[in-house]
């Protein structure tokens, strides 16, 4: 136990140096979707940061998990409330439910939002002020009261520079969205990776957080492909999937980049990610036009519920319009 006066010391400490002062309950969170390794990365060092501090921090039960990056959070980074009506796997069909339940019992000061905008938080959060922590930029970079958003490679490098947050779990932040440092600022997310390896990230903790990361693919996006509406054009392709699996589309947008430059998957759910490797091409303005945002050669989207087949002929002719010059 840390006694509360060092405690508060600490939160007026960091307060001053980093411009943000932590509160006694902090509830932290990656946005509804997606569920991703820097979100699930972040979240983790966030709740040992605060932990460590005598800080009292826990995450939700998410929508989705994936084999990946499941290892990452365990039974106790939840907060025993959220997981009255969770699966095994520590997911729920329903975030209000999970949020309501844990208010119940517990009730944060504050929420960290990390990776994600306000408006994919997925509930109500019923009054309790939200703090945005994000690399993606819609508009313009902010540093306020309710939000960090910065350019760079992983909301986990906005930890280390910004927040001296230096768990060694935020290498996996910056190699999920790297994509092992292939692209999105790989050599910044190089130089995010040695300050870690200040901190503890020690050859063998980053090889076997590689080996975890590495599972065998599942072979239902071979057949998910298989029965998917495809159209690729040259180095174009656009597929429309009859899966609405998140790990599914998310296998077959990987499969794809050994193909082709540009790439649109729909799920049927309607969710669209869009990508490509032309770092000319600026893809932000085709995903605000289709209900989302995010970075500029890597995007998503979300079509309404019910999409029509003149929404998808239209989606088609923007992507193949955006990613011609
Ligand atoms: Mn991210």
């Amino acid at each position: 136990m840390i006694p509360k006066l060092l405690t508060a010391l600490w939160q007026l400490v960091m307060g001053v140096r980093t411009g943000k002062r932590w509160c006694k309950r902090t509830l932290v969170i990656g946005p509804s979707q997606p569920v991703d390794g820097d979100s699930v990365a972040c979240t983790k060092a966030m709740i040992n940061f605060l932990r460590k501090q005598g800080l009292e921090a826990y995450t939700l039960p998410t929508l989705t998990m994936y084999k990946q990056i499941a290892w990452i959070l365990q039974s106790d980074d939840y907060h025993p409330a959220a997981l009255s009506a969770a699966h095994q796997d520590f997911t729920v069909d329903n975030l209000q439910e999970a949020f309501d339940t844990l208010l119940a019992t517990w009730r944060p000061d504050e929420i960290l939002l990390l990776d994600g905008p306000l408006n994919r938080l997925g509930f109500d959060p019923r009054g309790i002020t939200v703090f945005n922590v994000d690399h993606h930029i819609v508009e313009n970079e902010h540093d306020d009261r309710n939000a960090y958003v910065h350019v760079a490679p992983s909301v986990g490098c906005l930890l280390i520079e910004k927040y001296r947050v230096f768990d060694p779990i935020l290498a996996v932040s910056i190699l999920t969205d790297t994509f092992w440092l292939r692209q999105n600022m790989p050599a910044q997310a190089a130089h995010y990776l040695g300050i870690l390896s200040e901190h503890g990230l020690t050859d063998d903790v980053l090889a076997d957080m590689q080996r975890k990361l590495m599972v065998r693919k599942d072979a239902q996006i071979i057949m998910a492909m298989n029965e998917a509406d495809m159209r690729i054009e040259g180095e174009t392709a656009f597929v429309v999937l009859k899966n609405e699996r998140p790990e599914i589309h998310r296998g077959v947008m990987a499969e794809l980049g050994y193909f082709c430059h540009h790439i649109c998957v729909v799920r049927s759910d309607g969710y669209v990610s869009f990508k490509t490797e032309n770092p000319e091409i600026d893809l932000r303005p085709l995903a605000t036009k289709y209900g989302g945002g995010g970075h500029k050669t890597v995007a998503a989207g979300q079509l309404p519920s019910g999409f029509t087949t003149d929404l998808l002929e239209a989606l088609h002719a923007d992507f193949v319009a955006a990613v011609s010059v």
